[in-house]
């Protein structure tokens, strides 16, 4: 395959609701998305870092930037495969969400082309995927209620609620006395520290899932240490970057469970080795999300749908994020999404749409 063009995109969306995590409040994306024209077709990719430095190092416009002028010129006039991305791109240290947008976009292009659905290509084992939701923190325990009380209602198989030092034990004890044995997990976006380890202790007899990213992302050693004192199972986010930092967390005893996200990691090739790695180890994972639009959607629930996936993921209906998304919603049905069977990402985009909400478009 080679590549003929690679067309970036930026475009606006707001979310339906603020979405406040310990590092920040959300309330709009700015995405970049990679639509690649290839000898055999064209694909399309969706970078999930965000407008700010503040999930990781990564931001858009920096993902942008990179993509124009360190990663695109290493492909481009080469006959290449998505498989062989990676290697290409390993001089350029880092921006695993500009790396990983690039190969998704290849990796469309290349199974579209084939006839073949990122399912199939991943192996997948089932058609629709168990559904959760990501609720973020709130300005009072009655309106987080209110929240996890709607999301219930329609369906979502399990809550997943941001805490912060201040806002943790509280809220997860009225979530557990209002919904009872609902399955509970807590994202903590390394806001915490090893002297918090018996406050973090406190949440033991709720009977969480898990407790996901405690601490920063270079402490793995102290998840180890924290994972003596707190009984609930710890899984990490942010402190896994490459398919060696799993299998070494996981070596060191930091985590019992892993959040998978592409983005983070460079790519779905890369997240679906740490599928592998973590199915040999007898480790669960899940799918993480980064509000990604239907598009990054589409690989997302795809992958999910892979055997040791027995977690639900952040794989949250699409007027979860945005009243109207750039290809057809992704609608839940008790509980589960669906795991799109067509060529490629396997979904169409709103042309008309994306062009209407596109804010800045460039060649790299
Ligand atoms: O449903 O896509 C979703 C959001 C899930 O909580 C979620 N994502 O830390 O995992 C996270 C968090 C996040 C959101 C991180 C946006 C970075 C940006």
């Amino acid at each position: 395959m080679k590549i003929e063009k690679v067309e970036l995109r930026r475009i606006h969306m707001d979310l339906v609701a603020p979405f406040e995590t310990s590092f920040g409040v959300q309330t709009e994306r700015d995405v970049l998305l990679v639509n690649v024209l290839t000898d055999r077709g064209e694909g399309w990719g969706e970078c999930v870092a965000g407008e700010e430095p503040t999930y990781s190092s990564e931001y858009v416009d920096g993902a942008q930037h990179v993509l124009i002028h360190h990663l695109v010129p290493r492909l481009a006039r080469r006959d290449l495969a998505a498989k062989d991305v990676a290697t290409l791109l390993r001089p350029v240290h880092g921006h695993h969400m500009a790396k990983a947008a690039i190969e998704m976009a290849l990796l469309d292009a290349e199974l579209r082309a084939q006839g073949e659905s990122f399912a199939q290509f991943f192996g997948a084992t089932r058609t629709e995927v168990d559904c959760g939701v990501s609720v973020g923190i709130h300005r009072s325990i009655a309106e987080l209620l209110a929240t996890v009380d709607a999301y219930l209602e329609q369906g979502y198989r399990r809550i997943k609620l941001k805490i912060k030092p201040g806002w943790d034990v509280e809220p997860v004890r009225a979530v557990r006395e209002k919904f009872g044995d609902v399955p509970l997990q807590v994202d903590a976006n390394t806001a915490y520290s090893l002297s918090d380890a018996e406050h973090l202790a406190e949440l033991d007899p709720f009977e969480l899932l898990l407790i996901e990213q405690p601490m920063p992302e270079e402490q793995v050693l102290a998840h180890a240490t924290l994972a003596k004192v707190v009984k609930t199972p710890i899984c990490l986010d942010e402190s896994i970057t490459s398919a060696q930092t799993a299998a070494d967390a996981i070596e060191l005893g930091a985590c019992r469970i892993i959040n998978v996200k592409p983005g983070r990691v460079g790519g779905y090739l890369e997240a679906r080795t740490i599928h592998d790695l973590c199915a040999e180890r007898g480790v669960p994972v899940w799918m993480g999300g980064m509000l990604e639009t239907g598009l990054g959607r589409a690989a997302n629930v795809a992958m999910a749908a892979m055997p040791n996936f027995t977690l639900p993921g952040d794989t949250s209906a699409s007027d979860r994020y945005y009243h109207r998304d750039i290809t057809e919603p992704f609608v839940l049905r008790d509980g589960r999404l669906k795991v799109p069977a067509g060529p490629g990402l396997g979904v169409r985009l709103d042309r008309e749409y994306l062009d209407s909400i596109t804010s800045w478009k460039g060649e790299a």
